[in-house]
């Protein structure tokens, strides 16, 4: 029990540096005994009809002490990658899953037995009759991140027998390293992000995880598993919907021009403004006006659900392979919001892992593929929404002027595809002339018409 002495000493250390100022607080955890409980913590729903996951990693394991918000696993969708975090402080009692095994929503992830606090109606009352001063107290948040810090630096070194932070965790795994190869530099024999960095220089970014060398004469026989099994099963289940598609082509010239003079403003802003924000922003006008394409339908499809939110999922190419990040409420939304929250998933996706919040709720999608390539697509539905656009790259192409002159143009491509149980053909096409009318003539996004 030389973990319960040690963690003793650090809320002892804890306490007497954070709490001193405030004797309410301190009252509050000496008149709680605290309670073993030993709870199933359940994998948690992330949205978009997301049943199950595949486990890609664990940063715990049996008999670890956790605190709230500590990291637990890494679990990937066919959407996104989730860092799933404690809900509660205690000890790992059991992991129910191997790596790359099938995790479902609402079931056990682990059990923690917890450290629960007795006699709550009594802290919750006590708080009630004394405000704690604001300046001689540390918020809930800043003495969580206290505790986190000291119960780190203490055990970090007795809980793992690979001794590294979770960042490191993912920076060799993103480099397709064994961890146990590595020699740390760290106290205790911790492994730093150097020494990773250190490995990857001295091994000439030779990263196999054994070491072995793949006999390129021999066919390779894979099992299909994790993210891919998953994949399988939902492209399967989402070709099953009766999709039509409908394309057309779009003038950008005028859009792109207006991007380019918006340059300063995006620097100023510190925010890029790619063309994505102003198709963001017009999809959301046309929406307005054609909600069938924002609705949502029901497993046994029986109900169809109008969306009054336009949460728009944008395809993103991301570290870990195809995400689906959601941008919230974009008919509140101006141009540079919208450009501040795309740069913000970007950067998530970047890092190879949303908040279960940023890949939840989507209602309608956009895919732009544009800066890889393509011309015309047929984008996959993700259930349970019923429409999704993608559009390809931007060409410099001979088009007719108004007096039928040649003139250069810049096309973009458009493809949009509808569940067309619920969507009709017509319907779409009145929805992408209105998206295609604004993009064409952009002063048409500011006046939301
Ligand atoms: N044409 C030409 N150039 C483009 C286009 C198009 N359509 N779109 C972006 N770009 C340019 C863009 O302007 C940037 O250039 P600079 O301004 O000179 O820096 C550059 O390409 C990179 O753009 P970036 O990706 O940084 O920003 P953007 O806001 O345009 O895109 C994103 C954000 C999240 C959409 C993008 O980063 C991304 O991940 N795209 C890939 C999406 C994807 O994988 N879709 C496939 C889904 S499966 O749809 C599918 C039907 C099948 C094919």
């Amino acid at each position: 029990m030389s973990h319960t002495r040690s963690i003793s000493t650090v809320f002892y250390k804890f306490l007497k540096t954070n709490l001193t100022t405030n004797s309410s607080t301190i009252k509050h955890i000496h008149s709680s005994r605290l309670l073993e409980k030993n709870v199933a913590f359940n994998l948690s729903d992330i949205g978009e009809g997301i049943r199950e996951v595949i486990v890609k990693e664990w940063y715990v394991k049996e008999g670890d002490k956790v605190v709230q918000f500590d990291n637990i696993c890494e679990v990937q969708s066919d959407k996104a990658s989730v860092t799933i975090t404690s809900r509660y402080d205690g000890t790992i009692t059991k992991l129910h899953h191997n790596i790359d095994d099938v995790a479902l929503v609402g079931k056990p992830l682990v059990n923690i037995e917890t450290d629960e606090a007795e006699d709550t109606g009594a802290v919750e009352k006590k708080s009630t009759l004394e405000t704690p001063k604001l300046e001689t107290i540390k918020s809930s948040t800043e003495i969580k991140k206290d505790i986190n810090n000291l119960v780190e630096t203490e055990f970090i070194h007795t809980n793992c027998d690979i001794i590294c932070i979770p960042s490191v965790r993912r920076l060799a795994k993103e480099n397709n390293l064994n961890l146990s190869l590595i020699k740390g530099t760290g106290k205790h024999g911790r492994i730093l992000k150097e020494d990773v960095l250190k490995y990857l220089e001295n091994n000439n970014g030779e990263t196999s995880h054994s070491g072995s060398l793949v006999d390129e004469k021999q066919d390779l026989e894979e099992a299909i598993s994790g993210f891919q099994r998953i994949m399988v099963k939902t492209m399967t289940e989402s070709l099953k919907i009766p999709h039509f598609v409908y394309s057309d082509e779009i003038t950008v010239t005028k859009l792109s021009d207006l991007r380019q003079s918006l340059k300063a403003i995006s620097e100023l802003n510190e925010t890029k403004i790619s063309l994505m924000p102003f198709f963001i922003k017009a999809a959301s006008n046309a929406l307005k006006k054609y909600p069938i394409i924002n609705a949502t339908t029901d497993q046994n499809l029986e109900k169809i659900y109008y969306k009054k939110n336009h949460n728009i999922g944008i395809a993103m190419d991301t570290k870990a392979g195809l995400a689906v990040p959601v941008i919230k409420n974009v008919e509140n939304l101006g141009i540079l919001d919208i450009a501040r929250e795309l740069n913000r998933l970007v950067k998530s996706g970047k890092n190879g892992s949303f908040a279960p919040s940023d890949i939840r709720g989507g209602t309608f999608s956009i895919s732009n593929i544009g800066s890889i390539g393509g011309t015309y697509m047929m984008p996959v539905i993700t259930p349970p929404q019923l429409a999704i656009i993608a559009l390809g790259t931007t060409k410099v192409l001979p088009r007719f002027d108004k007096d039928m002159k040649v003139v250069p143009e810049s096309i973009i491509n458009i493809s949009a595809s509808a569940d067309h149980r619920f969507i009709d053909g017509a319907t779409m096409a009145n929805f992408i002339e209105m998206f295609k009318r604004q993009i064409e003539n952009p002063n048409l996004l500011f006046l939301n018409v």
